[in-house]
């Protein structure tokens, strides 16, 4: 039986799975808007990863014998300055994310919930993806800059991501 305290913080990750994968919907509309329909892809791809995290807690909780509880997803910005300002946002937001999970392993551990830390452990090699991939495509943005035919090749390239789900959520 998991922690009353751990649930709760369990359910709360959930729905910040579930913000961000509303998050990079939003990001991807926003690209749509622009005529970036590969820089859409990449954020539909995103939001794909986001509700897989999001599907792996539900099932952790499920297994556990505690209770899934879904709440109010906050509304996401719509509108950004610039490409470069939307993954600078990508990437402070995972870096975000990255001290949520941190927060939970804190927790696991104060509690000696060693199942929920190994569990958690998921988590922490993920987030080390999460950042290098939101890292690596503001570089390529930066680096594309205002130019449209820099613009355009990168969006050729962020076209061409596909979503691989998790081992556990196939
Ligand atoms: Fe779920 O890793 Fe991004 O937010």
């Amino acid at each position: 039986m998991l922690d009353e305290k751990m649930t709760d913080a369990i359910n709360k990750q959930l729905n910040a799975e579930l913000y961000s994968a509303y998050l990079y919907l939003s990001m991807g509309a926003y690209f749509e808007s622009e005529d970036l329909s590969g820089f859409a892809n990449w954020m539909r791809v995103q939001a794909q990863e986001e509700l897989s995290h999001a599907m792996k807690f539900y099932d952790y909780l499920v297994q556990r014998g505690a209770r899934v509880t879904l709440t109010e997803i906050e509304t996401p910005p719509t509108e950004w300055d610039s490409p470069v300002a939307v993954f600078e946002h990508v990437f402070e937001h995972e870096q975000m994310v990255t001290g949520l999970i941190n927060k939970l392993v804190d927790l696991a551990i104060s509690i000696s919930d060693h199942a929920t830390n190994n569990f958690l452990q998921w988590y922490v090699a993920e987030q080390v993806e999460e950042e290098e991939s939101a890292s690596g495509v503001l570089q390529k943005v930066k680096l594309a800059g205002e130019s449209p035919s820099g613009l355009f090749m990168l969006d050729q390239e962020l076209s061409q991501r596909v979503f691989n789900p998790p081992a556990s959520s196939q």
